[in-house]
């Protein structure tokens, strides 16, 4: 037995000596010390030794595996370094070469509206509340004081998930939830997704709007012209003319409709503002008594505003796009522009 390993030895090592690439080292290596390899099978006849020869042979296999491998692995480095050495001298890397154009995202337009929009309310001291996109009747319409039969809760507008539940169709329903949680003063804005059955070149299923309200012992429809015109002036042109026509909500008593100047001719008249010179920007008024009832709020003793406004129609006018469904299309040569 000691004679046949050390004559294994003896043909691993002069094999070693003859190979002349790294995937022939590999071969050697199998062949003499792989799991299969002839050292292995030596292995194997161990037990067929006397007792006392079994040891000192498991020792001497031991030992010419480690020389074994300490040959194979110095000439894989070798061939290993030699490669590396090679491919240093041959491949070429330039420089020079121009790096790849990286294109950065920018923030949609519609978030960009919304963003400039909840800035300037920042400024006058709104903060900022949010909540559920699926209502129920009562927050989004009874709260509200749309009564059972006003045409706003017509199935033609409203998406009901059941005779209970809707997807709110303004963001009103979280001023009602933070009336019923905080007490007066308060002024609040309510930014959001909203959603009515409606498809055509102004209007989609899904819009976003900004609610807001103000309330204390003794706000005025002053205060709401005042808020609202410097809100105007901020977001469109500080010299800009703005008006208050009378209008109609059912939670708001007196309620107006806000315009401002044409922004696109300059209030000369044109096809946006059909030939008037004004467009149609926001509606607001004094919060009805009925909401404050519903809120538990005396009404006596409390009084607010309330507005609200599209930012898809905002953003049409602030970049002088004619069709909404633009902005959900998602083209990016579109959206590259703002
Ligand atoms: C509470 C009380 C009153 C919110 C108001 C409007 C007038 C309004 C429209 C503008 C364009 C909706 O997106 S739009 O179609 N909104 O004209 N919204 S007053 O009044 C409220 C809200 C909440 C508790």
């Amino acid at each position: 037995m000691r004679d046949r390993l050390l004559q294994l030895e003896q043909a691993a090592i002069k094999e070693i000596g003859f190979v002349k690439g790294k995937e022939a080292v590999i071969e050697v290596k199998i062949k003499y010390l792989g799991r299969k390899g002839e050292l292995a099978s030596l292995t194997k006849e161990l037990g067929k030794l006397p007792p006392e020869e079994r040891p000192i042979i498991g020792e001497l296999i031991n030992t010419i595996r480690g020389r074994i491998e300490e040959k194979i692995n110095s000439l894989l480095t070798g061939f290993i370094h030699a490669e590396s050495e090679q491919r240093l001298k041959t491949e070429e890397l330039d420089i020079t070469l121009p790096g790849r154009y990286m294109s950065l995202g920018k923030r949609h337009p519609i978030t960009q509206v919304m963003d400039e929009v909840i800035r300037i309310f920042s400024g006058m001291g709104f903060t900022v509340a949010e909540g559920p996109e699926v209502e129920t009747d009562y927050y989004n319409f009874e709260a509200l004081n749309i009564p059972k039969d006003h045409p706003a809760r017509d199935m033609q507008d409203t998406f009901y998930i059941s005779d209970d539940y809707l997807l709110r169709t303004h963001t009103s329903p979280v001023q009602i939830r933070v009336m019923q949680t905080q007490k007066p003063p308060l002024r609040v804005i309510a930014p959001g997704k909203v959603y009515r059955r409606d498809s055509d070149v102004t209007h989609t299923p899904m819009f976003h709007q900004v609610e807001g309200f103000m309330v204390d012992d003794s706000i005025t429809f002053g205060d709401l012209k005042g808020v609202l015109t410097s809100f105007l002036h901020s977001l469109f042109r500080e010299d800009i003319s703005i008006r208050f026509r009378p209008s109609f909500f059912p939670f708001t008593e007196p309620s107006a409709e806000v315009d401002i100047q044409c922004v696109i001719c300059n209030g000369t008249g044109c096809r946006v503002c059909k030939g008037s010179g004004w467009l149609e920007i926001l509606g607001a008024g004094m919060i009805h008594p009925m909401v404050f009832k519903a809120v538990e709020y005396n009404a006596e003793k409390f009084s607010g505003f309330a507005f609200g406004l599209g930012i898809e129609r905002i953003a049409m006018l602030k970049f002088g796009i004619d069709d909404i469904r633009l902005f959900f299309e998602n083209d990016i040569r579109f959206l590259r522009q703002f």
